[in-house]
């Protein structure tokens, strides 16, 4: 059974990263997540609020790409290991961390740091991945070199070890207990690790098909019999384009609006959810910064926002 709940505290730490992707902006998710109230909508729910502020990272113009096959890796380890150090303290201090993308490479710390609080607690680690793609790509699959596409690869064990060994233990989580949803953007080389690994993986045919609140409260009721951390990772392309456009890699044929609620609603409503993240806002391709309050509703609705 579940052990771990939200907590009244919720502790928001920013990720300005954008050496993980090929469109520039998303550097500024957590800024425009600021902007659209994201710390008001939680404390109007009755959380109490701390705002970490950003985790420093070197931006573009001042590195190289050492390696094509992994673009930025040192800096991508650098920082993501920092991150790792916050959640893992924000944990232990039995507070929520709510992480704020960023390109999604950010998993690999956040993910890192839940991993090695549970291990220290002796319990189990489960993922809910949200996203229209799989992030299940290695230096050897990815057609991009983008370490954004490699992040549940690296939680998995797989792929360079400098990405999957942080904190010095591999694998940070085990692959019966993940589980994602919204996929719609699946390469080669990730098509062979969901089957190798039977992941549990929901496509959009399936959510046409079952319906998402039929779909996410199978996976809830499956990982709580196993796991006892609920880790919640969202990236906001998981939402179809013409809703949230201000996204790092936008891709037809997304969740609606309305769908993407009922996901977070049925999330808030098992009370089994102990850590969160949201990545992949991108400004620059917003329009009026809709993107971001779109997710800061949906970061709300997530913690608890009932409509009535
Ligand atoms: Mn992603």
């Amino acid at each position: 059974m579940i052990q771990s709940k939200p907590t009244k505290h919720i502790d928001l730490i920013g990720f300005p990263m954008d050496l993980g992707a090929d469109h520039r902006g998303v550097d500024m998710g957590p800024s425009a997540l600021r902007i659209a109230g994201i710390h008001n909508k939680l404390t109007n729910l009755g959380y109490t609020v701390s705002d970490l502020g950003d985790i420093s990272i070197r931006n573009q113009e001042i590195q190289q790409i050492k390696n094509p096959q992994l673009k930025y890796l040192d800096e991508i380890v650098k920082t993501t290991d920092t991150l790792a150090k916050k959640v893992e303290k924000s944990l232990a201090s039995d507070h929520f961390p709510l992480c704020l993308g960023g390109d999604h490479s950010m998993a690999i710390g956040t993910i890192a740091g839940i991993s090695s609080f549970c291990k220290k607690r002796k319990i189990e680690p489960g993922l809910i991945w949200i996203d229209a793609h799989a992030d299940l790509n290695t230096e050897e699959t990815t057609p991009s070199g983008n370490i954004h596409g490699m992040s549940v690869a690296a939680s998995l064990g797989y792929g360079n070890n400098k990405l999957t060994d942080l904190f010095g233990f591999s694998p940070k989580i085990k692959p019966e207990n993940v589980a994602m949803i919204g996929l719609r953007s699946v390469d080669p080389g990730e098509r062979e690790l969901i089957k190798k690994l039977n992941l549990k993986v929901y496509t959009m045919t399936d959510i046409d098909r079952k319906g998402i609140g039929f779909l996410i409260d199978k996976i809830l009721k499956d990982l709580k019999t196993r796991v006892q951390h609920i880790h919640v990772s969202f990236d906001v392309d998981s939402i179809d384009p013409v809703t949230a456009p201000g996204v790092g890699t936008p891709v037809s044929g997304g969740l609606s609006y309305r769908e993407a609620h009922l996901l977070m609603e049925s999330i808030a409503e098992c009370g089994c959810m102990s850590s969160l993240e949201v990545a992949e806002v991108n400004p620059i391709l917003d329009n009026k910064n809709r993107s971001a309050e779109i997710t800061a509703e949906l970061v709300a609705s997530s913690m608890g926002l009932r409509i009535i």
